[in-house]
């Protein structure tokens, strides 16, 4: 054992040995410092998917912007939407601080190389999903990233901290959509109904597969990137929503949920993980609308884009000149 030990202290660069002494401690690691490629390149991965899912998550909700049914409801979502926006900003500042450029990812996201949520490839037919979207969507995006606030990768860890604070906001404005419709007419209760059936599959999906099935899960938890397993957060983002049911007086479309003593978990039925793979094959209800419409929008705004970097230009040249 001793040997075992030598050779690692051998082995291990001093670099190494200071990543691994600020992991140990549940410390920060910071842009300047030294960290595995392998951990570098998980973040990436890791921050531009979840950035990626904040702007093509402003496509559902934002089918809704011109009917929401009242001038109240409409400033709410747009407001909502727009921080969706200003999420994505933070999470692609984040991964550029990892070496990788904005316009590398966004290239990644229209290219269709780039992954994003499998949730937002689901459609938005009623004012209803934009209540089931609040509840379930925003409600698992809380359960999965709150624990994100302390990833070891401190700009990641910082930019959650302002997220999930949103995301919080975000919840309780989708469950008052719901309570209200619920408190409604028949209709009314119908379509909620509707929509929480349509949303609570997918909602659980969003934290990804099972633990025996997630490939990264185990590296990315020893780097304290994640904090608890796909399936423990499943759970507790379970535990969270039956009382809430209960008060909105909708039904969890699961025959088979149920807490087992014994085991301390939630039973359930089996998440139909070929839908899953499906989606995040590119093959889901939406995904060809998605990215076709993110292309267009990054279409249109080259002229914006081109307008901006001209202005830095001669803002620059300007300020070359009076130096000089
Ligand atoms: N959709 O080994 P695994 C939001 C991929 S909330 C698509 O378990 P990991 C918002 C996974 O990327 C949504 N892909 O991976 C809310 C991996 O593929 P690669 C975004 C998924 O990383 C409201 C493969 O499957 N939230 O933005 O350990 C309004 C194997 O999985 C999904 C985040 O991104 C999925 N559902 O764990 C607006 C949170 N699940 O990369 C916006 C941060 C798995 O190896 N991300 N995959 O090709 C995470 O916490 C983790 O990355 C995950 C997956 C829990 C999602």
């Amino acid at each position: 054992m001793t040997t075992t030990t030598l050779d690692e202290a051998v082995e291990r660069s001093p670099e190494e040995a200071a990543f691994d002494a600020i992991i140990e401690a549940d410390s920060r690691v910071e842009p300047r410092d030294w960290m595995p490629e392998a951990y570098r390149k998980t973040l990436i991965r890791q921050i531009s998917q979840h950035a990626h899912s904040e702007i093509i998550g402003m496509q559902p909700e934002g089918n809704w912007i011109t009917r929401a049914p009242s001038l109240k409801r409409k400033a709410i979502l747009m407001a909502k939407v727009q921080d969706e926006a200003g999420h994505g900003l933070y999470l692609y500042s984040a991964a550029q601080t990892l070496g990788i450029t904005r316009d590398e990812m966004t290239q990644q996201l229209i290219d269709g190389r780039a992954k994003y949520s499998s949730i937002f490839n689901y459609p938005t037919p009623t004012w209803a999903d934009m209540g089931a979207i609040g509840w379930l969507v925003d409600g698992a995006a809380i359960c999965n990233q709150v624990p994100l606030c302390r990833a070891s990768y401190g700009p990641y860890a910082r930019a959650m901290i302002r997220i999930c604070k949103e995301e919080s906001f975000h919840q309780r404005q989708g469950f008052e959509i719901l309570l209200t419709l619920m408190q409604g007419t028949e209709a009314q209760r119908e379509m909620a109904q509707d929509a929480v059936d349509r949303w609570y599959w997918p909602s659980l999906m969003m934290f990804g597969p099972p633990d025996d099935e997630s490939p990264n899960s185990a590296q990315s938890m020893a780097w304290k990137i994640k904090r608890f397993s796909n399936d423990e957060l499943r759970q507790r983002f379970i535990g969270m929503l039956v009382p809430q049911a209960e008060i909105l007086g909708v039904t969890l479309p699961d025959p088979n949920l149920r807490w087992n003593e014994e085991t301390g978990r939630w039973d359930m039925s089996e998440i139909d993980w070929d839908e899953f793979r499906e989606v995040l094959a590119g093959r889901g209800p939406c995904n060809a609308e998605r990215l076709q419409r993110r292309r267009d929008a990054h279409e249109e705004g080259a002229w914006v884009r081109e307008a901006a970097a001209e202005y830095a230009r001669k803002q620059a040249a300007n300020a070359g000149k009076a130096v000089a």
